[in-house]
C-alpha cells in the first residue's frame, strides 16, 4: 500500500508553503522564522566551536530547523518536550538560554531548571536511541490519570523506529490512548544508513496503524505546515483522542556529528536538490510575498542572532561552577545506597576520582 493510497496518512504542502486552516498572524509567522535564524546561527557557532576544541562533539541540524522549531512553537509552556541530540532548535524555540545549552556541550550540566528541578517540562536530551518515547507515554499516562490538560511530545529519528522501544511506546500509548504525539523527523538517515535500508514500510507514519492511531506525513522543511499538523495533534491529544505519530520528512544537510565525513557514504546531488527546499528561504519567501519582508529586516534579524551567540559563547565560557559530584543529582528523589557512597568517594578522594 503507498502511502497516498492510505487515508489515514496525510500529505501537507508537497514543496509548498501552506499555512492550514488557521492563518498564523504576521508576527506569529514572523516569530517562527526569526527562531529559525537564531537556531542556525546558533548551529554554526557550535560547529566552529568544535573545530576549535572549544566544545566536545555536536550533532548538527542545519536543514531541520522547520521541523524542530515549528514542532517546539505549537507545544503550550506546561506540555512536555523529550528531545534528541540533535534537537538545539527545540531548546531555541523553547526559551531554553544558549547559555545553558553551551553548557551541556562543555560538558557542564543538563539543561534542568536547578532552581526549579520539579518544574520539568523541557528534558534533558537522550543519547541511547528512542529510550526517550516510554518516557513521554509515560508522563503522558501520568497526565491522564491525573487529569492534567497537558501533553507530551516526543522527538526521535527514523533510526529510532527500529528499536524495541520505538514498539513499546507506540504500543502502549496506542492501548492506553495517552496524550502523547510522537514526532519523528525523517532526515533520509541513521548516521550513513538510508531511510529505505532502515524500514520496508512505504512510510514511517503508516507504521501508527499497527498500533491502532493516527499517522501524519508532513513536509517537515515548512514550518507552517509542521507548526499546524502538530498543533491539531496536541490538540487531539488534550481532548481525550489519545496518540499521534508524525512524519516530518526533511534533510540532515550536514554531517551526522562533528566527527562524521558524510562524503563516504553520501550523493553530493541528493544534498543539492535538498539545498532547493531550504527551511529558511522558503519562510523568507513566504515573509516577501505575504508581509512585505525585505532585506534590511533580514540583516536585522541575523544581526540579533550573531549578538544572541556571542553572547551566549561569552556567559558560558565564563562559567567555573562546575561541581562534578552534581553529575549525582537529579536522577532519583532519594538518592540511593551506591551512589551516595560514590558521591562521598568523589568529595572525599578527589585526587583519586577527578
Ligand atoms: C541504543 C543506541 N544504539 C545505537 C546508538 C548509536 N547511534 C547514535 S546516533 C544513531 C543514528 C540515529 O539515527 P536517527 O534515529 O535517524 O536520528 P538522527 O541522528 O538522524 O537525527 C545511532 C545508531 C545509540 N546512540 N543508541
Ligand atoms: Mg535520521
Amino acid at each position: 500500500m503507498s502511502s497516498e493510497a492510505n487515508n489515514l496518512v496525510r500529505v501537507m504542502s508537497p514543496g509548498g508553503s501552506a499555512v492550514g486552516d488557521r492563518e498564523l498572524s504576521e508576527r506569529e509567522a514572523t516569530a517562527l522564522y526569526e527562531t529559525m535564524v537564531l537556531a542556525r546561527t546558533f548551529d554554526e557557532k557550535a560547529i566552529s566551536l568544535h573545530r576549535q576544541g572549544r566544545i566536545g562533539t555536536y550533532a548538527p541540524m542545519r536543514g531541520q530547523e522547520a521541523a524542530q522549531v515549528g514542532a517546539a512553537a505549537a507545544l503550550a509552556d506546561s506540555d512536555y518536550l523529550f528531545p534528541t541530540y540533535r534537537d538545539h532548535a527545540m531548546y531555541v524555540q523553547r526559551g531554553i538560554d544558549l547559555r545553558e545549552v553551551l553548557l551541556h556541550l562543555l560538558g557542564d550540566g543538563n539543561y534542568i531548571d536547578r532552581e526549579d528541578p520539579d518544574g520539568l517540562t523541557t528534558f534533558p536530551i537522550t543519547i541511547p536511541i528512542a529510550t526517550q518515547l516510554p518516557h513521554a507515554t509515560g508522563i503522558g499516562m501520568a497526565a491522564k490519570l491525573k487529569g492534567d490538560d497537558v501533553a507530551s511530545l516526543v522527538s526521535f529519528g527514523d533510526g529510532a523506529t527500529s528499536e524495541g522501544d520505538f514498539h513499546e511506546g507506540l504500543n502502549f500509548a496506542g492501548v492506553f490512548q495517552t496524550p502523547t504525539v510522537f514526532f519523528c523527523q525523517n532526515n533520509g538517515y541513521a548516521i550513513s544508513v538510508p531511510r529505505e535500508r532502515q524500514t520496508a514500510s512505504a512510510t514511517i507514519a503508516q507504521k501508527a496503524n499497527a498500533y491502532g492511531f493516527d499517522g501524519v506525513r508532513v513536509d517537515g522543511n515548512d514550518v507552517f505546515a509542521v507548526h499546524e499538523v502538530v498543533s491539531e495533534a496536541l490538540e487531539k491529544a488534550k481532548n481525550g483522542g489519545g496518540p499521534t505519530l508524525i512524519e516530518a520528512v526533511t534533510y540532515r544537510r550536514g554531517a551526522h556529528t562533528t566527527t562524521d565525513d558524510p562524503t563516504k557514504y553520501r550523493d553530493e546531488d541528493e544534498a543539492a536538490d535538498w539545498l532547493q527546499q531550504d527551511p529558511l528561504d522558503r519562510s523568507r519567501t513566504y515573509l516577501e510575498e505575504e508581509f512585505g519582508w525585505g532585506e534590511e529586516d533580514d540583516e536585522a534579524v541575523q544581526q540579533w542572532a550573531t549578538e544572541e551567540v556571542a553572547r551566549a559563547v561569552k556567559a558560558a565560557e565564563e562559567h567555573t561552577g562546575f561541581e562534578p559530584e552534581e553529575m549525582f543529582e537529579h536522577a532519583y528523589s532519594e538518592m540511593p545506597d551506591h551512589l551516595r557512597r560514590q558521591r562521598r568517594q568523589l568529595v572525599d578522594e578527589p585526587e583519586v576520582h577527578h
